[in-house]
């Protein structure tokens, strides 16, 4: 510890500091000491000095000579120490690891050879890979400081009436008819979406059962690495989409799958956001539509699993963590080991639903103190920048986007205000504040008078909008209504606007990744590498809310041509596939049928073809993967309420 000291070191060694830099390790001192020793006695006298002061060490040779074995001994069990720790930092996959920590192995060696295999497909996936590494940023459960009052385990009641709940609700989920249009047309086109999903869905069953997603052109199953071991991932996001569409007979065998072979024990490495928005958001709707008590025990038995990566100095969560062991960290890629907004700012609803059906308030505390942590610090511009220290509860970058890293938590400001049944006054008031500030800084007109949404960097604008950044046409739609009654038409001119203009980067009927708006560009893809399209739901999301807050035909238009252009480019043999990119003549495949395809893009458009009595917008709130949580009316939940009608279709 003395060498190590800064202090010390100068003091000690005044002479050595020119020959031999001081070095916080002691075996790279002592290899610097033993090239100076025989150049400089002068040091070596200095040296041992310094040894005089270790115990049982004297001046004189035979000390010296003591001291050097006992230094080459601390070296030695240093850097065994060291390579054994390095072990730590392996991707699990190699099998020194396993051989050594078999303790962290989190997949079976069979799928970890088909996780390797996976790794040679191109698209969103190699994000996926690169998502995945370790930022050195690390705290395990037992070490950090529990930010909640409430007992950590969340000890569930699971008393939870629901039959009352049933009651409270406005309309009845499902409609009068399943939202069956009278218009021939519209039923016509809603009939098609149907039969892709179960397309969709069938060829899911026949090559990836079990597996998170399928590979449609090699006929095979893909697992990835962001559900931390958890399977089935396209089962679970298809459920409430299953069940809407009245595909009785494959929900039957997806709720089946669920009782009988979703393992929640598993001790892998997943993202806490991916995790939340699908499972706990696929689990509670699927509960919430059919009143299965098995969907509820699931997701409640899941939801506790996520309590630790809560566990650091600031309740902020890290953004991966282990579901065997609790352990989080932070992501290889977010600077200096900070969590990102979309993804910590994206639990809210799931949370809130998690302690109502539990009647535990420990959820809803977790969601609640990121909510006051973020309220309460400084925000440039009043804009929220997408990267934040666990540790310290500072902004890392000054980097601020509408699409990836930002995008979801806007959306969960303005859900949680609807999904309060319109009592989270503080929500609503972060909310329009955000827009504001994005109004002010973001939002801009393109030479050729498109609206878009630019990022920003430190102040610097880049025009850019991402697709995922298409969502906010419905969110600043769906948030119109409850804005300052002088802004209530200008809201809906902006939504509109951004629709329009996320439609117009659909010159190919599909959308890239990502479109610019300068060097001449008017929404275009301008690089190779942005030019790809996943099946993601983001424009098609828009059109939905339009067209329920409008009733204006060009957004079921719009709908219909994505429609076709996925019939044409995206429909191969057994599934559906992503393509490469949108603008090529000839169609190159990604081979990955996206489960977020099953619970989003393809519900939507079904909505898009229903009347608005399907899900109505007064009772249900979609997380940001499409699942339908119900509005909590607190009153009537709890009181004597219930509005219900039974002459109502379930
Ligand atoms: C989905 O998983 C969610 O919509 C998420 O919020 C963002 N990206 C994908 C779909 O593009």
């Amino acid at each position: 510890n003395r060498l190590h000291d800064k202090e010390s070191s100068g003091n000690l060694f005044p002479q050595l500091s020119q020959g031999c830099v001081f070095q916080p390790r002691i075996s790279t001192f002592y290899t610097c000491y033993k090239t100076h020793r025989k150049a400089s006695q002068h040091s070596v006298t200095t040296i041992s000095m310094v040894f005089r002061k270790l115990p049982g060490v004297s001046a004189s040779g035979m000390g010296l000579r003591l001291s050097q074995k006992f230094v080459f001994l601390l070296f030695l069990s240093g850097l065994v120490t060291l390579c054994f720790g390095a072990l730590f930092f392996l991707p699990d996959s190699v099998r020194l690891k396993r051989i050594f920590l078999s303790k962290t192995e989190s997949q079976p060696p069979s799928i970890t050879n088909e996780a390797k295999a996976d790794e040679k497909v191109v698209g969103g996936e190699a994000l996926e890979d690169l998502t995945m590494s370790r930022s050195k940023t690390e705290s395990s459960s037992k070490d950090e400081k529990v930010t909640s009052s409430s007992n950590q385990r969340a000890n569930t009641d699971t008393s939870f009436d629901y039959n009352k709940f049933k009651k409270c609700l406005l309309k009845p989920p499902l409609g009068i008819e399943h939202g069956k249009s009278s218009h021939p047309q519209t039923l016509h086109r809603r009939d098609k979406v149907k039969e892709m999903m179960k397309f969709a869905w069938d060829n899911y069953k026949s090559f990836a059962w079990g597996k998170n997603e399928l590979r449609p052109l090699t006929k095979n199953g893909h697992i990835g690495n962001m559900f931390g071991g958890l399977r089935g991932a396209s089962i679970v996001d298809s459920l409430d989409t299953l069940y809407i569409m009245g595909l009785i007979d494959e929900y039957n065998d997806a709720k089946e799958w669920v009782e009988t072979s979703l393992d929640l024990n598993s001790n892998g490495e997943a993202s806490l956001f991916e995790v939340n928005i699908r499972y706990v958001g696929g689990l509670l709707s699927a509960y919430y539509l059919t009143g299965e008590e098995m969907f509820k025990r699931k997701v409640l038995e899941l939801g506790e699993k996520l309590l630790p990566a809560f566990n650091t100095p600031t309740g902020i969560p890290r953004g991966v963590i282990n579901l065997g062991s609790g352990t989080s960290w932070s992501w290889g890629w977010a600077s200096a080991g900070s969590s990102i907004l979309a993804e910590f700012g994206t639990l809210h609803l799931e949370f809130v639903h998690l302690s109502e059906l539990s009647n535990n308030p420990i959820y809803t505390e977790k969601v609640m103190n990121i909510r006051r942590l973020l309220n309460k610090i400084e925000k440039p511009h009043g804009l929220y920048p997408n990267f934040l220290s666990p540790v310290s509860g500072n902004w890392v970058q000054h980097h601020v986007s509408i699409g990836g890293l930002g995008d979801s938590f806007y959306e969960y400001l303005i859900k949680s205000y609807l999904m309060s049944d319109k009592t989270d006054e503080e929500a609503k008031n972060m909310y329009y504040s955000a827009l504001e500030a994005i109004e002010a800084n973001l939002v801009q007109k393109s030479p050729g008078g498109l609206t878009y949404m630019a990022e920003w960097r430190g102040g610097i604008l880049d025009h850019k909008m991402g697709h995922l950044a298409c969502f906010s046409g419905g969110m600043v739609g769906i948030g119109a209504d409850d804005g300052a009654p002088e802004k209530r038409q200008h809201f809906l001119d902006l939504a509109a606007e951004i629709t329009h203009t996320c439609h117009e980067s659909y010159t190919t009927k599909l959308g890239p990744e990502a479109f610019r708006f300068d060097g001449g560009a008017e929404a275009t893809a301008t690089r190779l590498s942005d030019r790809y399209y996943i099946l993601r739901p983001e424009v098609i999301e828009s059109y939905m809310y339009m067209w329920r807050l409008t009733h204006d035909p060009k957004y079921r238009e719009w709908g219909w041509e994505a429609v076709e252009a996925l019939e044409q480019h995206c429909r191969v043999e057994a599934g559906f596939s992503g393509i490469r990119d949108v603008y090529a003549q000839t169609v190159s495949h990604d081979n990955m049928q996206q489960s977020f395809f099953l619970s989003e893009t393809l519900k939507y458009l079904y909505l898009l073809f229903s009347d608005d009595d399907l899900l109505p917008l007064e009772d249900w709130v979609f997380n940001t993967e499409a699942h339908p949580l119900p509005v909590i009316r607190k009153s009537c939940l709890h009181g004597e309420g219930g509005t219900h009608d039974k002459t109502t279709s379930e």
